[in-house]
């Protein structure tokens, strides 16, 4: 018997960074390799996501618990993979797939699928005596992901007059990953300091960025422009901005007409919005923009990705949920020209690797990303490497489920020593 035959296979229901249920699952090996994975958790949710199993049962975690996920693993998914290869990640993936018989993964869940599908990867790979990343990547991999992180928040992630949920800093200028992190963790101290001699509070949202009470958007870009200057660094030149409006958010009617509603600006159109990000796109030193749109306005979309998309990044998340079946018509409609990845929108590591297999092979970049709600599991740093993404983003330089794959992609790149790549594209 093959040595990397699934032997048994549990899970169990832990919290996450926000004090929720989630799904760990364990997994042992014919040749006594054990390993664990944890599944992440969304707020800011699309609507076609694949489907996370809550319980609904109000005596517990206000509903949110996760037994029946936990309990499909532990009684119907153990009895399909235990006796299954590790190694053949594609057909554990797909009998999970066929097991669960839904479009969206609603009858087992895709957070117990994904804790089996995750867990079956790092199992295969300690087997193998291989890193994650070289595993799922293979021989040839080297490439850093640049760190897109989160320093200032708006939206319905802070209380204050911002429209747009997120406000990453990018160190694309450094000459490796860990001079990148370097330049990040400064500028987010300067960001700290500036704020607090602003009066402004210092105070962290679900992400680890600052989420103070400011008066505007343009005040979030000028902040960290100076926070930029403040740390040392050339805003543009070595560090520049990238921007998730999460636009669904703000959206009115699910559609082209929008309410920038925390700054006051009032209702705008598709049209509106596009030529406000023109001005923004002039004059501040943006390199990638994501969810400019809501998730159900293509037309909006297409028309940002045709006027901006030479310029910066245009990268969907709501609107493609890493789900093959969007990205492709997106793809036909020059929607974007990048998707986010997460990993538990679609719920299998195979899928995952097929949305971004898809975008490379289409000449779009994939996005790799983590969720507001995570775990201390760092997958997604390996996974990020494996898929060659050149950029990812997991939080700011603070909490530590956030840290906790920016500190992995920091032991890889000391692995890896000077053959590491780091570049922007
Ligand atoms: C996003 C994500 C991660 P959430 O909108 O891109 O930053 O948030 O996990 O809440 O969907
Ligand atoms: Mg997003």
């Amino acid at each position: 018997m093959a040595q990397t035959i699934i032997k048994s296979v549990k899970a169990l229901e832990i919290l996450d960074s926000r004090g929720n249920p989630t799904v760990k699952v364990f997994i042992d090996l014919e040749d006594g390799t054990r390993v664990s994975a944890s599944v992440p958790s969304g707020a800011s949710t699309g609507e076609y996501e694949a489907v996370e199993l809550r319980d609904g049962d109000m005596k517990r975690y206000g509903g949110k618990g996760v037994l029946k996920a936990v309990e499909n693993v532990n009684k119907q998914i153990a009895p399909l993979v235990i006796g299954m290869d590790s190694v053949e990640q594609a057909t554990i993936d797909y009998s999970m797939i066929e097991l669960d018989g839904t479009e969206n993964k609603s009858n087992l869940g895709a957070n117990a699928i994904l804790g089996v599908s995750m867990a079956v990867a790092k199992a295969a790979a300690a087997s193998s005596k291989l890193e994650l990343y070289e595993y799922l990547g293979g021989a040839g991999v080297r490439r850093l992901p640049v760190p897109c992180m989160n320093i200032l928040n708006g939206g319905e992630h802070a209380d204050n007059s911002v429209d747009f949920q997120e406000f990453m800093i990018v160190p694309h200028g450094a000459k490796n990953f860990t001079e990148g992190l370097r330049s990040g963790a400064e500028t987010f101290h300067a960001l700290g300091k500036i704020l607090e001699s602003k009066g402004y509070s210092t105070a962290k949202g679900d992400e680890g960025g600052y989420a103070p009470n400011l008066k505007s958007n343009e005040e979030a870009m000028e902040l960290i422009i100076e926070a930029i200057k403040k740390a040392g660094y050339i805003p543009g030149k070595d560090i520049s901005i990238a921007i998730d409006s999460a636009a669904t958010s703000f959206s009115i009617d699910k559609k082209e007409h929008y309410d920038l509603k925390w700054s006051g600006r009032g209702k705008m159109t598709s049209d509106d919005l596009i030529s406000l990000a023109g001005e923004w796109i002039e004059k501040y030193p943006l390199i990638l923009w994501e969810d400019p749109l809501a998730e159900e306005d293509w037309k909006g979309f297409a028309k940002f990705t045709a006027k901006f998309g030479d310029k910066i990044e245009v990268v969907g998340d709501d609107i493609f949920v890493t789900n093959t079946k969007f990205i492709s018509k997106g793809i036909k409609n020059k929607t974007a020209n990048s998707s986010l990845i997460k990993l538990n929108q679609i719920g299998t590591v195979t899928e995952t690797i097929n949305a971004v297999r898809l975008c490379r092979d289409n000449g779009w970049r994939a996005f790799l990303s983590h969720r507001s709600g995570e775990t201390a599991d760092t997958f997604l740093a390996d996974f990020a490497v494996a898929m060659d993404s050149g950029h990812l983003k997991s939080g700011s330089a603070s909490r530590s489920e956030r840290l906790a794959k920016y500190n992995r992609l920091l032991e890889i790149d000391a692995m890896l020593g000077d053959k590491a790549l780091y570049y922007w594209k």
